[in-house]
Formats: C-alpha cells, structure tokens, sequence
C-alpha cells in the first residue's frame, strides 16, 4: 500500500479542488482498493485503485463509465440532485482521461455522493426501491449510442465459470483436492451445472439478448438517501453486455440471504421470498418497457444461477490458493463456498413459489 504522502501526490494528479486534509479507506469491496478522500472545499472525493491484473483493461473500463455516466446525465438533465444520482469522474490533468497510471498501477478519483447510505442488509421496501432503480438503469442504458466491452471477458458466463472449476480441479495447485469436504462440495454442485448454463444455451439459440447490465448489484453497490429513496447505483466497473439475469440474480444474492456472503453459520442460510418478492415487483414494473418473456419467465432460474455461480467462483479460487478474491483468514474462500452452496439449495427449492409470483405479476 503507498503511504499518505505518495497517496496526496496521486490525487493532485487530477482537477480536484481544495486542500486535502485526510485520506481513509472506505467500504469492504473484494478487488479494488477504495479510498475517502477529505478536503477543504466544496467536495471530498473517493480515490480508488482500480486492480488491474483482475480489470486488465482499464482503458476500456473507463470508457465504458465516462459514455454511461454521460448517457444517465443526459437523461437526469434539469434535475436538481443530478449530482447525487449520477457519478462524477474527475479528468486527470494531463491526459484528460478519467484515470492516471504510472504504467504499473491505475488510480481514478469520482466526487463523494453526500448525504448518502449504503447498507449491507434490506427490508422488503428498500428492496422495492432496489428492483425499481436497477430497472430503470438498465432502461436508461437500454439506448446507449455508444459501444461498450466487456471489462472482464465472459464475466458471467456459466460455462466459462464452470470449465474454471474443472481446471483448478485438475491443476490442484496446493494439493487442496486431498481434503475431503472440498470433493464433496464438488459432488454437490456438479448435477446441477448443466441446468445452470441454460442462459448461454439460450443466447446461442438467439433467444435471449445481451443488454447493458451492472453485473455487481450486490446491496452495498447502491446509494440511499435518508428516506429511502435510491439516489444512484456505484462501482460501474464491470458495467457491459449482459444478461439481465446478473443483475436481477446478484442482488437477491446478497440481498434475500439471511446472512452474509461469507457468514460461516450454515445453518443459518436460507433464501428470504419477502425480498425477492419486494424486488421482482419494483424490478418487473420498471423493466417491463424491455423485458422480453423468456427474460421474464427465467427470472427464478436467475435467483438460482447466482448463488450458484458464486459458490463455483469461491470455490475455484480457494482450490487455486486464494488468488483472486481478498481473504481474512485462511479458509474464507471455503466458509464463502458452504455458504453460497447453502444459499443455492434455499433459492433452487423455492422456484415453483418464485415461477408462481412472477406470473402473478401479470404483463
Ligand atoms: C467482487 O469487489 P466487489 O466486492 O464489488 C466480484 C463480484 C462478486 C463479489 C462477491 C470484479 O465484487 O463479481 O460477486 O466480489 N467482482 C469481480 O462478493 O470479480
Ligand atoms: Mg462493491
């Protein structure tokens, strides 16, 4: 990590405006470093270091946030908390690009949203309010002019996921196959991958379309104001073609598991239909302008495919040795794993509830 000092000269690199007088982590995000940064003046900033062995591309990323963000202002034009409901990236002062690097690592600076909340857990109205804003950022997104990439390539395609399993499983790069839990998690997964792959099945078979997703809607990636309402959604760096699925799955993910992602009490997992239910209704309302059937109706599957594909992502990198994910203890990745696993299993056995209530929701 560079200290406070080499820390100020990075920010000073970009149009910011005033004096720093502190600099402190923010947030608990997995993959990048995520900075507060406090000023005399009109705005205090976030620094973030974007982790580029994962973002590979950040020139890309950052293109891909700067024709969103612009895209959403467009659109929010004339309201008076714009500023609060869209990103504000600042331009590096010599390139004039939203980022600066010193060829090895890559930093960017957005104006701190005041006066906002993020929250770890939901009540079902919030969650209400999430499925809403989610709908209605991907219908703002749905007419974006520009070309976006993807940020991380296949990042939420199954098969992808899947045959990365299969190879840390043939690899077994820290001899972690010889335990017997980890063989026996793999035993539980692999009946249902086949079924879990169906959203590229069904883009294959040109069914089921591509739209600009989040693919991070976990519940700590959106900004409420003190009532409740959304202001905007953060962390737009895997932003890029989707399936709608990522972002509907990831959300009840995080948001319908009773506990957290990484909370070791399996027993304790279970996936919560009050807020699935709560965010299907404000997410189908605001999507229908675009929502295709076959999106709609595989909704259910999509509140199965996320857990599933986390545990596969978890799993994987514990079997590589903990190589991608940030851990806080040895085991974190395996105590995600049982979870998400825990979570599946919840999710898969309510489906005919989750199918029921969809339809009951009408066109
Ligand atoms: C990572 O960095 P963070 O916490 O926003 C990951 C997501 C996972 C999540 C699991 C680029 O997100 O895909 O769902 O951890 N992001 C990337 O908590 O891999
Ligand atoms: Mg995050």
């Amino acid at each position: 990590m560079k200290s406070i000092e080499e820390l100020k000269a990075i920010v000073a690199r970009f149009e910011v405006k005033g004096t720093i007088r502190e600099i402190k982590p923010l947030g608990n995000g997995l993959i990048n470093d995520t900075l507060l940064v406090k000023i005399d003046g009109p705005d205090n900033y976030v620094l973030q270091r974007v982790n580029n062995a994962i973002f590979q591309d950040v020139d890309l990323l950052q293109h891909n946030i700067d024709c969103a963000t612009a895209h959403i202002r467009r659109k929010l034009a004339g309201d008076p908390d714009i500023d609060r409901k869209v990103l504000t990236f600042i331009p590096c002062k010599d390139t004039g690009k939203t980022y600066w690097t010193d060829g090895e690592t890559y930093w960017r600076v957005s104006v701190f949203i005041k006066d906002a909340y993020t929250y770890e857990t939901v009540n079902p109205e919030y969650s209400y309010y999430a499925g809403k804003a989610f709908g209605q950022f991907e219908a703002m997104l749905a007419d974006i002019p520009d070309t976006l990439g993807e940020t991380i390539p296949d990042f939420h395609n199954m098969e992808l996921r899947a045959r990365q399993l299969a190879e840390a499983v043939a690899a077994d790069p820290v001899g972690r196959m010889a335990e017997p839990e980890v063989q026996a998690i793999l035993a539980d997964l692999k009946p249902y991958e086949e079924e879990m792959c169906k959203a590229e099945r069904l883009y294959r078979e040109g069914v089921l379309p591509k739209r600009i997703c989040h693919c991070d809607t976990k519940v700590n990636n959106m900004m409420f104001d003190k009532d409740g309402n959304i202001l905007c959604v953060i962390d737009l760096d895997t932003l890029m073609p989707s399936f709608v699925f990522s972002d509907f799955g990831d959300f009840l993910r995080t948001a319908a598991n009773t506990v957290a992602e990484d909370d070791p009490a399996v027993e304790k997992v279970d996936f919560k239909m009050d807020i699935f239910e709560a965010f299907a209704k404000g997410y189908v309302e605001s999507a229908k302008v675009f929502l295709t059937p076959v999106e709609k109706e595989n909704l259910p599957y999509a509140a199965c495919l996320f857990p599933y594909m986390q545990a596969v992502r978890f799993f994987a990198d514990y079997i590589n040795g903990d190589t991608y994910y940030k851990i806080k203890y040895p085991d974190h990745n395996l105590v995600r794993t049982r979870n998400q696993v825990a979570l599946f299993h919840a999710a898969y056995a309510k489906v005919p509830q989750m199918k029921a209530f969809i339809e009951g929701l009408g066109a």
